[in-house]
């Protein structure tokens, strides 16, 4: 499929954002100007994107109160999957809720142990679940009570504790954010109650909640936390407009002009049929596909975002979890496709990972020792990301070497249509230094024998000395 028209269906799908990048000169932020930061240089954008792409895989925390009910209401199993809507499924009023977040007390919690596991899976940043659309806070706000330490038994800043992990052990540590909001009276509290979305009068009620609780909350998360990431979410209420969403980009960006933002701060994902490229100004630097892959490269930033069972917040009922395999697979695919990996944990709680996900994560973290030169800060081809279903190839940044990522086990040999080999080139296999055998034709293409046994699990990688043989599309 051409590549034009996959992005033309991406966008249609409101997969990725389609924020016109900078058109013009590059404008010097100045004293006591008011910087446009929608209309960025292509250059100041890939700058403040570097570390991002580089990064290439993180961790989604989804933790709060709803960790305590878990998916079960008075008794009764919720069917709908993700445990973090459990207020609104299960239409439990505020003020019983409140008991929930009153109740929050992961004695068990421990910040170091999480960025430790975070770091040995090979994991880069951190996005964590700051606010849900229950509302709740889980750091330290002076906007309201309703928060870890002024309103539950737990008392202590969770936020902090684990962004300061986090940086000690050399992580970015971003936050999630929603815009809905089921607590606030101004937003949406009680909403799923009675039905009142959309009316002037709730429009002018959820205007004055950004203005008055929102924006002051984002203000503390970047000057007390000093995030690196805002992941917008809820941006569907009708109550929020499209002028909001580059506002509020507008004023993330200017408390922290480096900071990254997803696409949903802004109403881009919504309604996009129809839409022509004219009036694609939504805000955002990155698209947020969820529990999906795309179908290919893409010309702007993404990042998949998964969960590891059917649930985002802890879910004591679910038990199907995806292989580490699949799992690996799934990290492979999308950084041969140019996005970023983003892998979700419900912590339980009493403030611990679930087994089932610390396993994987252990085996994603192994298989990454190994061969995460080929994962990280690496670019994709030009031409093809893949060659049938069981090869993916990335590239060195310096365009010196390619991967060739094997997701089947190889026999005696295997042969890559489109990779040309320099002369005398070195190819090994990451995590062995044997250089290997290897045969090229301009008909058949590069031929290489691999060793007799091979170590190692999941998936193997050939690095190759070389090039693409058709980088010129
Ligand atoms: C949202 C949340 O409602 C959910 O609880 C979780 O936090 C997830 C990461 O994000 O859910 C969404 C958001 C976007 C889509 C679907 C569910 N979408 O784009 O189709």
């Amino acid at each position: 499929m051409n590549k034009n028209l996959i992005v033309s269906i991406l966008l249609a799908l409101g997969f990725i954002s389609c924020q016109d990048k900078p058109k013009d000169a590059k404008q010097e932020p100045e004293k006591n100007t008011k910087v446009n930061y929608l209309d960025e240089s292509m250059a100041d954008f890939e700058a403040r994107m570097q570390w991002w792409r580089d990064d290439t895989f993180g961790m989604f925390i989804h933790w709060g109160p709803y960790a305590i009910p878990a998916g079960v209401y008075k008794g009764k199993d919720i069917k709908e999957k993700n445990a973090e809507w459990i207020m609104h499924f299960a239409k439990i009023p505020t003020t019983e809720y409140e008991l929930f977040a009153k109740e929050l007390d992961p004695k068990k919690f421990d910040a170091d142990q999480w960025a430790g596991i975070i770091k040995d899976a090979g994991m880069k940043y951190v996005v964590f679940t700051s606010k849900h659309h229950d509302g709740f806070a889980m750091w330290d706000s002076q906007v309201s009570d309703y928060d870890i330490v002024d309103f539950s038994t737990y008392g202590k800043d969770v936020l902090k504790l684990l962004s300061e992990a986090c940086r000690k052990k050399g992580l970015k540590f971003g936050v999630y954010y929603s815009i809905m909001d089921w607590h606030h009276p101004d937003a949406q509290a009680d909403s799923y109650l009675e039905s009142r979305e959309g009316t002037p009068e709730n429009k002018a009620n959820f205007a004055r909640y950004l203005e008055d609780y929102m924006k002051p909350q984002l203000k503390e998360l970047i000057e007390n936390y000093d995030v690196d990431i805002l992941w917008f979410d809820g941006e569907w209420v009708k109550e929020y407009t499209h002028a909001q969403g580059k506002e509020i980009y507008e004023y993330v960006r200017s408390l922290k002009p480096d900071i990254i933002i997803n696409n949903r701060g802004d109403k881009g994902r919504q309604g996009m049929q129809g839409m022509n490229k004219d009036d694609s100004d939504f805000a955002g630097d990155f698209g947020t596909p969820e529990q999906e892959i795309l179908e290919g490269t893409a010309t702007t930033d993404w990042e998949s975002c998964m969960t590891m069972n059917d649930t985002w917040g802890y879910r004591i009922n679910d038990h199907n979890w995806k292989s580490a395999e699949t799992l690996i697979y799934n990290l492979i695919d999308v950084t041969a496709k140019g996005g970023n990996y983003l892998l979700n944990v419900g912590p339980t709680p009493e403030g611990l990972l679930p087994k089932p996900s610390v396993e994987r994560l252990n085996e994603i973290g192994t298989w990454l020792d190994t061969n995460g030169e080929a994962i990280y800060a690496t670019d994709n081809l030009k031409g093809d990301y893949k060659q049938g279903e069981d090869i993916r190839f990335t590239k060195s940044k310096d365009g010196k070497s390619i991967y060739a990522i094997l997701l089947e086990k190889p026999r005696n040999t295997i042969t890559l249509k489109n990779i040309r080999p320099d002369e005398g080139s070195k190819i090994r296999l990451l995590g062995a230094d044997e250089a290997l055998k290897w045969t090229y034709s301009n008909t058949k293409g590069l031929t290489v024998t691999l060793p007799k046994s091979l170590v190692g699990k999941y998936a193997w990688t050939l690095k190759i000395e070389g090039e693409e043989q058709n980088a010129s599309n």
